[in-house]
């Protein structure tokens, strides 16, 4: 019989999803370009399920039933473009392209539309939850035309994970849809992983608190609003020992994150849109100034270490979980922006709740806290912002005196916590009465003639700063 659905590109990612579409009944056709990867898979997987090996493309392509449908899950980049370029000519008008990768949105969106010239559809899905979601079900974001949607949507949601029965995989939108919310929701990532960060650098610093201690907070924490798999993990990484220093692991690990790409261009096409992602920003700009140690050398040298003592308060504790929360909630209002900014750009008109629905299981940041957001667009889809719904307004208004409290401890002991701190300011620009943004349109018309509107009428105006400083109509 002809297989259902294929894989090529049988590294640890693509290999652990034919595994995972295996064992859920469907016959599975499986290629890689060198072909020992495909030869393994099958000596040391075979017997999961039905899977149909090919050396070649184009056994690839003739044993699979039609439409044809077939994952490329390769290296993101040149490698996906190679594999189209090949692939393309082996198939039919219908036949469908469904790239698994980690692509940017904008490769996706030409790829779709020189596709869809011959006649294909091509699927960029977003796939989360690295190699142990691949395998028992990641959170799948897939875009591409409605049509084969209701092909893929059966098999995609079978092999996703599910939470409360519903699974964590929705037709996104048309094209680039797909890898674009798969790159806001690393970016919320990166936001989410800083904030947690922070909260654990205060309790140390500031509270004085062994990395021990602060793994029970998290362990308590993760009971609570807060309650989810990133929380879960600090408290696991927080609690292990080096085996060959005693010491806890968090000491011994070198203090320089590294980055794959995908916040950054979370952050590059928020400023295209027009969309303050500071919480993310931040989160990008932390990991670079980690790794930057010659600077940091250079600048610990010429003014001393920063002098923290610790100020044990029995406050601190509950204050940074009120201030966490508050800022994640900041992080995600921002990040929901950015993908209701995009919808709107390129006509994607996607159903923000839903990309939370999906968020719920597979991925990194699957929380507790994502039924709320869910909750909210549902009852209303076009909100303004994550910060205005009840259920968040409230929740912020409980965290503020504590977040600011949180935030001047951070300050004033020299402790860095610039997503604490962004984020507040976020919240306070957005509260704000009159901005002095009022100012910088004064300054820009004067240097620049830029001109500015009035807040007590219409039109726009130039004041003659170099002459006799009246104002004109502009
Ligand atoms: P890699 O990203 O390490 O890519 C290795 C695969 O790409 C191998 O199958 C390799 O074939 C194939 N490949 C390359 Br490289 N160049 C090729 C070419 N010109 N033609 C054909 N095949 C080529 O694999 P991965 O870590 O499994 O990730 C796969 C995709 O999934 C990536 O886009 C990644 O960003 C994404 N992703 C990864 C994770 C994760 O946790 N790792 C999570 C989510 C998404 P070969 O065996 O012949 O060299």
């Amino acid at each position: 019989a002809p297989a259902r659905i294929a894989v090529t590109g049988l590294a640890v990612m693509g290999s652990n999803l034919a595994r995972n579409l295996a064992r859920h009944g469907f016959r599975v056709a499986v290629h890689n370009r060198t072909s020992t990867r495909t030869e393994a898979l099958i000596e040391q997987h075979g017997h999961e399920g039905d899977f149909v090996p090919a050396e070649t493309l184009e056994q690839l392509v003739a044993s699979l039933q039609t439409p044809r449908q077939i994952i490329i899950m390769v290296k993101a980049g040149a490698p996906t473009d190679a594999v189209i370029d090949e692939l393309v000519p082996l198939l039919e008008p219908g036949d469908m392209v469904i790239d698994g990768g980690n692509a940017h949105y904008a490769d996706t969106r030409r790829r779709e539309a020189a596709l869809r010239e011959a006649g294909l559809h091509f699927v960029g899905a977003g796939i989360s939850g690295g190699e142990e979601g691949a395998l028992n079900g990641p959170s799948i974001m897939p875009g591409g035309s409605a049509e084969s949607y209701r092909h893929l949507g059966p098999v995609l949601e079978s092999i996703a994970a599910e939470v409360d029965g519903v699974p964590c995989c929705v037709h996104v939108g048309p094209d680039g849809a797909g890898h674009f919310v798969k790159m806001v929701h690393n970016g919320i990532e990166y936001a989410d992983m800083q904030l947690i960060a922070e909260a654990y650098d205060l309790l140390r610093r500031v509270g004085g608190r062994t990395p021990a201690q602060i793994a029970d907070v998290f362990r308590t924490w993760n009971s609570g609003d807060l309650e989810s798999y990133l929380v879960e993990i600090t408290a696991e990484v927080l609690g292990h020992t080096d085996a060959d220093t005693g010491a806890a692991l968090v000491d011994v690990i070198a203090d320089e994150a590294e980055q794959k790409g995908t916040g950054r261009w979370t952050v590059q096409e928020a400023l295209e849109l027009g969309v303050p992602v500071t919480g993310i920003a931040e989160a990008v700009f932390a990991r670079s100034l980690s790794g930057r140690v010659d600077q940091r050398t250079a600048v610990r040298d010429a003014f001393g270490p920063s002098d923290v003592t610790a100020q044990p308060d029995d406050d601190l504790v509950e204050d940074v979980r009120l201030a966490l929360y508050a800022s994640k909630v900041v992080a995600y209002a921002q990040g929901f922006d950015q993908m209701r900014a995009a919808s709107a750009e390129y006509g994607w008109d996607l159903d923000l709740g839903a990309m939370a629905t999906i968020w719920r299981g597979g991925c990194i940041i699957r929380a507790r806290f994502l039924d709320r957001i869910r909750e909210a667009y549902d009852k209303q889809p076009e909100l303004a912002s994550l910060l205005v719904d009840d259920y968040f307004r409230d929740a912020v208004r409980n965290a503020e005196q504590a977040w600011r409290r949180v935030v001047v401890k951070a300050v004033s002991a020299g402790v860095p916590a610039p997503g604490f701190v962004s984020a507040l300011a976020y919240y306070d620009g957005l509260r704000s009465e009159r901005l002095p943004a009022s100012l910088v349109q004064g300054l820009r018309d004067f240097f620049g003639a830029h001109t500015y509107r009035r807040t007590d009428r219409g039109g726009s105006f130039h004041t003659l700063w170099s002459g006799d400083r009246s104002q004109v109509d502009a």
